[in-house]
């Protein structure tokens, strides 16, 4: 089954909103060229930004078209309330953000989100008009323990079971994030890649059959550069990049883009 690839860039704590500002009008001028502009007009691939939540809207408002998406890095599963500092995902949807990103590893294990969290976070998304990248991946030691399939079976089963048919086939997208790759400049290897992808499609066969399943995209992410995009990008099972470091420059970011198509 053909699944449009997605590239997304993870920006984390980086860029304030001039630079911000200056980094999508100048990616947006060069996805205008006619050889990127129609692949994303004729949905075969997505281009994704994942801004800090202070430079959302300045994203959002910076572009003159749809050929960037703004994500959120992160929002609260409750509409609105006491929650200091927070944003609610819902917020950010209205704001026009058309994915939201969930469970990154850091949330994870910087500030303790839990596959509860992660749960109550997809379920928020549910809500609204956006859709749910979630991120899972094992710990180095849990994969020289031989537990990574178990580990990442856990994170998906805990972050889909029992969720809408149509809300998974047509707005969840998982990313496969191996911890010990994310920033180290450590890639898995493709086979790696394509290894766990698979395991995660086939959960996904197990609990809402083959169709479902084919339709959702599973990216790699972990230290992606132009260098490796090609080969990880032609295993079957991964349909695309979530991209940090690579993702702050553009001529970077857009290295990523052009392999990726
Ligand atoms: C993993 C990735 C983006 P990097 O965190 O989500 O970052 O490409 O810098 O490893």
């Amino acid at each position: 089954m053909f699944r449009p690839h997605v590239v997304a860039g993870n920006w984390k704590m980086h860029k304030g909103v001039g630079e911000a500002e200056s980094f999508v009008r100048q990616l947006e001028d060069r996805l205008e060229e006619p050889s990127r502009r129609d692949l994303i007009e004729e949905d075969l691939l997505e281009v994704v930004i994942y801004p800090t939540a202070l430079c959302v809207h300045s994203c959002l408002i910076s572009r003159s078209s749809d050929l960037i998406q703004v994500g959120a890095q992160n929002g609260h599963w409750e509409i609105k309330g006491a929650y200091t500092g927070e944003v609610s995902i819902g917020s950010f949807a209205e704001e026009g953000c058309g994915y939201i990103l969930i469970g990154h590893s850091e949330r994870r294990s910087l500030f303790g989100e839990t596959d509860q969290d992660v749960r109550r976070k997809v379920e928020a998304v549910m809500g609204t008009g956006a859709k749910a990248m979630v991120c899972v991946g094992e710990l180095l030691s849990e994969r020289e323990e031989g537990r990574t399939f178990q580990v990442v079976g856990s994170q998906v089963r805990s972050a889909v079971n029992g969720l809408p048919e149509e809300f998974v086939s047509k707005r969840l997208t998982i990313a496969y994030e191996p911890v010990w790759a994310i920033g180290t400049g450590r890639t898995a290897s493709a086979s790696d890649a394509q290894e766990v992808c698979a395991h995660i499609r086939g959960i996904l066969k197990e609990i809402f059959g083959p169709q479902v399943a084919n339709g959702v995209r599973i990216l790699y992410g972990g230290s992606v550069k132009r260098d490796n995009t090609f080969d990880i990008l032609k295993e079957p099972d991964v349909d695309g990049l979530l991209v940090g470091g690579a993702s702050l420059e553009v001529d970077s970011f857009l290295g990523i883009v052009d392999e990726a198509i």
